[in-house]
């Protein structure tokens, strides 16, 4: 399978594709992804988004919050506390080595990458959900190589 060399490192993915980062920083490094009609409205001073602290550490995840409600606006407010650098995807549950990170990213709600997740950093996403997801069926993950495996997930649900 093609995916094992690919999923080698998300880093290098990264690098290979700027054009997503570059965005982020032009857009103020909020990386904004919501799912069409999902929670794009007009911000008004009353609609604040919610605001969600994400803690990764070497390996795992955690947030303030794992329930959330479809399209209401949060801001994922994410700290690296690890000591390695960590990408946070919020995506379906996807088995280590079977899809690229290309796909992953095409499938993913949210991103931030590695890049922007050094030891010690922090980074800010945006993120809207389009819809209810049940348990089970949406995580926040990093999907570095080993990372996974080694247990970086949260599942979240949506309703
Ligand atoms: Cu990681």
């Amino acid at each position: 399978m093609p995916c094992a060399a690919d999923s080698a490192t998300v880093s290098a993915g990264a690098r290979q594709r700027p054009r997503l980062g570059a965005l982020a920083l032009a857009a103020g490094l909020v990386l904004t992804a919501c799912a069409p009609g999902g929670g794009r409205a007009a911000a008004s001073p009353s609609d604040e988004p919610i605001l969600v602290h994400v803690t990764l550490a070497d390996f795992a995840i955690a947030s303030s919050q794992s329930a959330f409600v479809p399209l209401k606006r949060y801001r994922f407010i994410v700290r690296n506390d690890g000591s390695l650098a960590h990408e946070l995807l919020v995506l379906p549950p996807v088995k280590p080595g079977l899809m690229t990170p290309e796909a992953m990213r095409a499938l993913a709600l949210g991103v931030v990458e590695a890049r922007n997740l050094p030891p010690g950093g922090g980074h800010v996403l945006d993120l809207a959900f389009d819809k209810a997801y049940p348990a089970g069926a949406l995580e926040l993950a990093c999907h570095i190589l080993g990372h996974y495996e080694a247990g970086q997930r949260l599942p979240i649900v949506v309703r």
